[in-house]
């Protein structure tokens, strides 16, 4: 996942105590107009590369090669990505700054005495504590991003995907545990406390996904709040096929005609990739209420229970999807 692996950022104090701490460590190895360059240079060189590294750690949000859609409304959704992007330009203004008050130093604590070059080499390090100090807000809130980031999901958006929808208790979960051979990849994304359930299976050596998406897609669109409508957004780019699992024995607790609700706004919001509508619970058919509706609503029934249809469902889903893996010689 792009946002594991970024490193801590420091802190503004932490970076000038750092740098002037290792600063005086060179100074002390030398002596007379070489301790006060040799000081110069360390200070100035690990403000200017540690706050440069700060920002190559990231990827380029620019660049959809760098940051798929998914992940950048996913992104968008927890930390504000626009405040993010300036607070990364701002840093990277600061190191140049710093290579800057460098090089301007530099020649002035060449061919001086030494008293003038010490004076010259304390305002030079003000001035540098001074740039870092400027962009502190800038290096919290890159850090804070990070922590926030960095737990994101494992999921792969350039997989072909079926994103399993429904209200509570209709057997998402249970299908999505049913069709993946490794039980149990669940990842918590911060904005709901149930956990993300991510299945992988194959068909024809293609590894498809399909995602369980509780707190997002199992409820009318007027209750989620902007957080979970934003994640929603981020689900378009990810979905190539949607799962409407009706449970039409309405033991979920859910009505049927609010489960057709759900699944209309559905297929309403992702109308550019197929939907289909499957009636789960086919066990239970002796209690499935409007059972008349329900045929001839949902395109398929099964019961996961039983594992009647499952695999009819899954196969439909990934006919529907139609997935063509791209070959290298076609760029
Ligand atoms: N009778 C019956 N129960 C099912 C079926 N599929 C799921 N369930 C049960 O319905 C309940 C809710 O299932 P779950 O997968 O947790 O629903 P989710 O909230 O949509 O993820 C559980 O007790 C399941 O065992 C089915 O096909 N038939
Ligand atoms: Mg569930």
């Amino acid at each position: 996942m792009i946002f594991e692996d970024l490193p801590t950022t420091p802190t503004a104090e932490e970076l000038i105590d750092k740098s002037f701490s290792r600063a005086a460590r060179a100074g002390n190895a030398k002596g007379g107009l070489e301790a006060q360059q040799s000081m110069l240079q360390t200070a100035a060189n690990i403000i200017s590369d540690n706050l440069e590294n700060v920002v190559t750690a990231w990827p380029d949000f620019a660049y959809e090669d760098d940051v798929h859609p998914f992940y950048y409304e996913l992104a968008d959704a927890i930390v504000d990505v626009d405040e993010l992007r300036q607070s990364l330009s701002e840093v990277m203004w600061a190191s140049r700054k710093s290579r800057e008050i460098h090089e301007e130093y530099q020649s002035k604590l060449r061919k001086t005495d030494v008293d003038t070059a010490r004076k010259h080499r304390k305002q030079a390090f003000a001035r540098l504590a001074d740039i870092v100090e400027q962009v502190d807000d800038e290096l919290l809130y890159i850090n804070k991003s990070r922590n926030d980031l960095r737990d994101l999901p494992e999921i792969n958006p350039d997989e072909p995907t079926i994103v399993v929808a429904g209200y509570p208790n209709v057997g998402k979960s249970s299908l999505v545990n049913d069709v993946t051979n490794a039980r149990g990849e669940t990842a918590s994304y911060p904005f709901t406390t149930k956990g993300i359930g991510v299945g992988h299976f194959e068909r024809d050596h293609i590894r498809y996904q399909i995602v369980d998406t509780p707190g997002l897609l199992d409820r009318p669109p007027a209750e989620r709040n902007e957080i979970e409508s934003q994640a929603v957004s981020a689900i378009e780019h990810l979905a190539d096929c949607m799962l409407v699992v009706l449970d039409p024995s309405a033991e979920c607790g859910y009505p049927l005609e609010s489960q057709l609700e759900l699944r209309d706004a559905i297929a309403a919001r992702f109308d550019t990739v197929p939907v289909l509508t499957v009636a789960n619970k086919a066990d239970r058919t002796e209690v499935w209420t409007g059972d008349a509706v329900a045929e001839m609503d949902a395109d398929y029934r099964m019961s996961v229970e039983t594992g009647e249809n499952v695999d009819t469902v899954l196969e439909a889903a990934v006919d529907a999807i139609d997935y063509e893996p791209t070959l290298p010689f076609e760029g």
